[in-house]
């Protein structure tokens, strides 16, 4: 117990008012700078220092934060960083804690790389938890820190601020809180085992099943002294696994036999790599490629002739052989496969922890690192003679259909744009597609536009496309962590307005402004919560509330959303006729260019 790791402190000194706590505690100090005549700079070597080192070491290129008050050894060591002039992670601010980890989210979703998230105690815990949860439900590696006390003032040497004895702990550790919304929780109540902890849990988290990673480092744990490791080693990269040849040989086959095979994805798309190998598979044998029901990710290129996104569904019936390549949940209900054909999972990690329930109806599964599943598949099937030729008849059939898909969503988008009096969602989308830069990343926080997006909004290559999932209000954090790991690129938020109005959205924008990571943010407005609505219905539809239409739970008051950025000197523009949309759109992307965001709210007709 780091109680007793205190106790075991060398620290013998009596209690001097006006000493600071540290020397009382007799840590380490490195050494001292003079900075003038009368400021004497102590640098401290405690579990400050040990955590910060443990994020160097691990090439940790950001932390994000939303401040307490255990973090002031950090905060001390981050200093220290910058005076020293010491290679190290850049500390980000910010005002609330949803938007500090779903910031982390976002680049970690861009980079693969986690960023450390310090929050406070277990009520930045509960603030931040939505975003563990969807940390948890996209697999996204992260580790988070908070603190408690332990000794809470009794220890006359280490006179802990009173706060965390009256109002701060969590009976049983902070830990208790998070448990359901992480990978994996612990407490670290020792100084001799934070540094390698923290290295641990930066490891663990990237490891199968990627996940959010929880430490509880108690104050009393980061006042002490720390002894840096002799023996400190660079952090390897995580190994990518494989299926074993045999599995590989097995799947080829099925996938060489079979004669109408149509593929499954959710999140492919996650690895650029795999994104590169799912198009060479797809394209060698002649497989239709679909999105499956969480697409949370661009999976494939919207133009490439292999490519039928959210328009399967009818060939499903027909096929004989369905590859799940990370399709989490195919169908609904979850048992009623729509074909008779076989079914082969691949994923890294098919049997999902954190779904209650899950049944892919699987007859095989191909496990391991996805990429490197796929080009094994993708180098054994020409290695056993099929080419690009044995598989054209096929090609050109599917062909055939997405061009006729593609004909079918341009005919749609005409037809929204020839309403010229109000804006029809998809004319909004399709002035998207018109006016957005081919580069562009949509993190997209939409309920009932959200088929339509997928299916409409433009993109080609990996990481275009990102869903927000597990709850609202995440949107714009997403958005601005995706903007810190792809500066070059634009980057757009594209939410409902009730999804807006779930995010911290003052806070955000502070941390666009602040942190010089310019986004535009489109509201859909349709003034309510319409899936709210829709679910009604769905239970009652001969109920009172439909016959008189007294509804609860679906209207929005909202405020002009434009207006908001002002403050903050962004742009924003209120947009309600079908003729300022792409100059909207156009003046968003010129803010963005002079570092500044912009707000659209596109007021819409449902
Ligand atoms: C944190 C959180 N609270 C509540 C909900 C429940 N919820 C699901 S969809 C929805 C409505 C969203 O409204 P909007 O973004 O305007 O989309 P629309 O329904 O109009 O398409 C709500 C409230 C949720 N998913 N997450
Ligand atoms: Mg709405």
């Amino acid at each position: 117990m780091a109680a007793r790791a205190h106790g075991d402190c060398a620290c013998r000194l009596r209690v001097r008012p006006r000493k600071t706590l540290a020397c009382r505690l007799g840590m380490a100090m490195m050494a001292s700078i003079q900075l003038g005549e009368d400021r004497l700079m102590k640098q401290y070597c405690d579990g400050g220092e040990a955590i910060l080192e443990a994020f160097r070491t691990a090439g940790c290129d950001y932390v994000v934060s939303s401040p307490g008050s255990e973090w002031s050894p950090v905060w001390e060591a981050v200093a220290r960083q910058k005076v020293n002039q010491k290679p190290g992670p850049t500390y980000i601010d910010c005002w609330h804690e949803t938007l500090a980890v779903d910031m982390a989210i976002g680049y970690t979703q861009i980079t693969g790389k986690p960023i450390p998230v310090l929050l406070h105690a277990g009520a930045g815990l509960l603030q931040g938890s939505a975003g563990m949860h969807s940390a948890v439900l996209a697999e996204v590696p992260m580790v988070l820190m908070s603190g408690e006390s332990l000794t809470f003032g009794e220890n006359p040497n280490l006179p802990i601020e009173p706060q965390w004895y009256r109002s701060l702990s969590i009976v049983g550790g902070t830990q208790r809180l998070v448990e359901p919304v992480t990978k994996w929780a612990t407490q670290v109540g020792s100084i001799h085992t934070l540094y390698e902890s923290v290295i641990r849990a930066l490891e663990f988290a990237q490891r199968t099943p990627m996940g959010p990673v929880y430490l509880n480092v108690p104050l009393e744990t980061m006042l002490q002294e720390w002894t840096p490791p002799a023996n400190k080693r660079a952090i390897p990269a995580p190994p990518k696994t494989q299926p074993s040849p045999a599995d590989v040989e097995r799947i080829l086959k099925l996938i060489s036999g079979a004669k109408s095979p149509v593929i499954l994805t959710d999140t492919v798309g996650r690895d650029p790599a795999a994104f590169a190998a799912i198009v060479e598979l797809a394209d060698l044998f002649g497989i239709p490629v679909g999105s499956g029901k969480s697409t949370a990710f661009a999976n494939f290129p919207k133009s490439n002739p292999m490519f039928l996104g959210g328009k399967i569904d009818p060939y499903l019936k027909d096929a004989d052989l369905v590859l799940l390549v990370n399709c989490k949940a195919p169908w609904y209900p979850p048992s009623r496969k729509p074909t008779s054909g076989t079914i082969v999972a691949i994923d890294a990690y098919p049997l999902k922890h954190q779904m209650v329930y899950q049944t892919l109806q699987a007859d095989h599964y191909l496990e391991g690192n996805v990429a490197v599943s796929l080009r094994l598949l993708i180098d054994a099937a020409k290695a056993s003679g099929v080419s690009a030729q044995k598989h054209a008849d096929r090609r050109q059939r599917w062909k055939g259909e997405h061009d006729k898909v593609a004909a079918e969503e341009r005919a749609a988008e005409a037809k929204a744009r020839g309403n010229s009096n109000a804006i029809e969602p998809l004319a909004f989308i399709d002035a998207m597609r018109q006016s957005m830069p081919a580069d562009s990343i949509y993190v997209e926080e939409t309920i009932m536009h959200s088929p339509l997006l997928q299916q409409h909004l433009a993109w080609e290559g990996a990481q275009s496309y990102f869903r927000v999932g597990g709850g609202l209000g995440q949107g714009l954090g997403m958005a601005l962590g995706v903007k810190l790991a792809a500066p070059k690129r634009p980057v757009v938020a594209i939410c409902g307005d009730g999804s807006f109005l779930y995010n911290p959205v003052i806070q955000a924008l502070g941390a666009s402004k602040g942190s010089n990571l310019p986004i535009m943010m489109v509201v859909m407005n349709n003034h309510k919560y319409a899936a709210m609505q829709k679910g009604h219905v769905h239970h009652y539809g001969d109920g009172v509330a439909q016959g008189s239409d007294i509804w609860h739970g679906v209207h929005i008051d909202g405020p002009d959303y434009a207006e908001l950025g002002r403050p903050f000197g962004m742009h924003g523009e209120k947009v309600e006729k079908p003729a300022q949309l792409k100059g909207a759109i156009e003046n968003s992307l010129r803010a963005m260019k002079d570092g500044k965001s912009a707000i659209l709210n596109v007021e819409l007709t449902n």
